[in-house]
């Protein structure tokens, strides 16, 4: 069939909107129509060309929500109508990785999901007879998709598609790290570095679960309102700090933070992420993606005497159990997500969701198809 989707032909320029060929579901697959899909921090980096799993030509986007129009032989936990959020890590429940409980990373489909194709090595989207590249087992930027079947989560059909798709990525990263991966308490004092997307849900997570001292750091003054809405009890601006920011932050909580959380990227501040930690238990948590190469450090002796060094992917969330309570928790009023999508738009604007997102305007941008 025709589809309609934003195609990133090459690595630093922009999508080109394309009508593409999408192959029907084989064995296992879904074909999922598209109705929302978020625009994420993570597009924006492969598009970038600084990922190194990164393919091209390829059709991006990970933080969709839709519906299923028709299933391949053997699928039998979906139908068409169902309602679905896609999941970039899936979960089969049969993997070792899964029947682990130790972990989120299922690897069912990760050897093809890597290389941009569907589990049969092969891509279901082309452009002219040219083969596209899938992106993450999602490609959310197109009208219709095909996954995997454990790669969708079902969700209830009251709820709204364009709020919904965040749960897909950011909703669920943030929120999931601090519950999944860092498990804070109630009463914990933390820092949350980076208040974009990502780093909102963690305080919308650490101010569910009962933290007392929440503190962003952010060089972008414009992030502080929306975060004290979310629960932010102190903002610091490191340009605003007269000396080290890691001393500023361990006087500020009074010895140091029981939780810290990067949320940016960058290896510079997922060392003093870790560093604001408190002796002895304080738990740092890397969610940003740092660029091909880099590389973090520290003195071993800040893990020696008890900080713990962790890092989350899609917020330690079992897709196809948890998202289903999350949008549960949405529609429950126990979460906000509607505060947070600042930017609506159709496909063919998709290019200013990437521009207002590298103006630091937006938290996040939906692209409505
Ligand atoms: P974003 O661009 O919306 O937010 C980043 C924030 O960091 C912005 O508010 C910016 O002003 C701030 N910032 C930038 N440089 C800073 C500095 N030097 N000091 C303090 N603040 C600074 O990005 P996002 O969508 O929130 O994503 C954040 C990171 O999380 C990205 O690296 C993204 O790829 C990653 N991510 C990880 C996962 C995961 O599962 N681990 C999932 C989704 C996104
Ligand atoms: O199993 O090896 C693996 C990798 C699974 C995917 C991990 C994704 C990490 C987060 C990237 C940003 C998500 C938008
Ligand atoms: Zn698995």
């Amino acid at each position: 069939m025709d589809v309609k989707a934003a195609v990133a032909l090459a690595p630093g320029q922009p999508l080109s909107i394309e009508k593409v060929q999408l192959e029907g579901p084989k064995t296992g697959e879904v074909l999922v129509e598209i109705k929302a899909t978020g625009v994420c921090h993570t597009d924006a980096y492969t598009l970038s060309g600084k990922d190194p799993e990164g393919l091209f030509p390829a059709i991006l986007g990970h933080e969709g929500a839709g519906m299923v129009v028709e299933v391949g032989a053997g699928v039998i936990s979906l139908k068409p109508g169902d309602h679905v959020i896609p999941l970039y890590i899936p979960e089969c429940r049969q993997c070792e990785y899964c029947l682990s409980l130790k972990t989120n990373l299922c690897q069912a489909v990760r050897a093809t999901q890597g290389r941009g194709l569907m589990p049969d090595g092969t891509s279901r989207f082309s452009l002219g007879g040219e083969k596209l590249y899938h992106y993450m087992g999602t490609s959310t930027f197109s009208n219709y998709t095909v996954l995997p079947e454990i790669s969708l989560a079902k969700i209830r059909e009251d709820a709204p598609f364009d709020k919904v798709c965040y749960i897909g990525c950011g909703v669920t990263t943030g929120i999931g790290a601090v519950i999944n991966t860092a498990k804070v308490e109630p009463g914990s004092k933390v820092i949350v570095f980076g208040l974009g997307g990502i780093g909102l849900n963690v305080i919308q997570g650490a101010k569910m679960v009962g933290a007392d001292m929440i503190i962003g750091v952010d060089i972008n003054p414009k992030k502080r309102s929306l975060a004290e809405k979310f629960g932010m009890t102190h903002f610091v601006n490191p340009q605003e700090v007269v000396g080290d920011l890691v001393p500023y932050l361990v006087d500020l909580t009074k010895g140091g933070a029981d939780y810290t959380f990067e949320c940016i990227g960058n290896v510079k501040l997922m060392r003093q992420a870790l560093e604001s930690c408190h002796k002895g238990w304080g738990v740092s948590t890397i969610i940003g993606v740092a660029g091909a190469g880099e590389e973090i450090s520290t003195r071993p002796f800040q893990l020696v005497t008890g900080r713990v060094w962790k890092g989350t992917a899609f917020g330690g969330a079992r897709g196809r159990t948890d998202v289903p309570k999350i949008v549960d928790w949405y529609m429950d009023g126990k979460i906000n997500i509607d505060d947070l999508i600042t930017h609506v738009m159709p496909l063919e604007k998709i290019n200013d969701a990437f521009e207002l997102m590298h103006q630091g305007e937006s938290i996040r941008s939906v692209i409505m198809f």
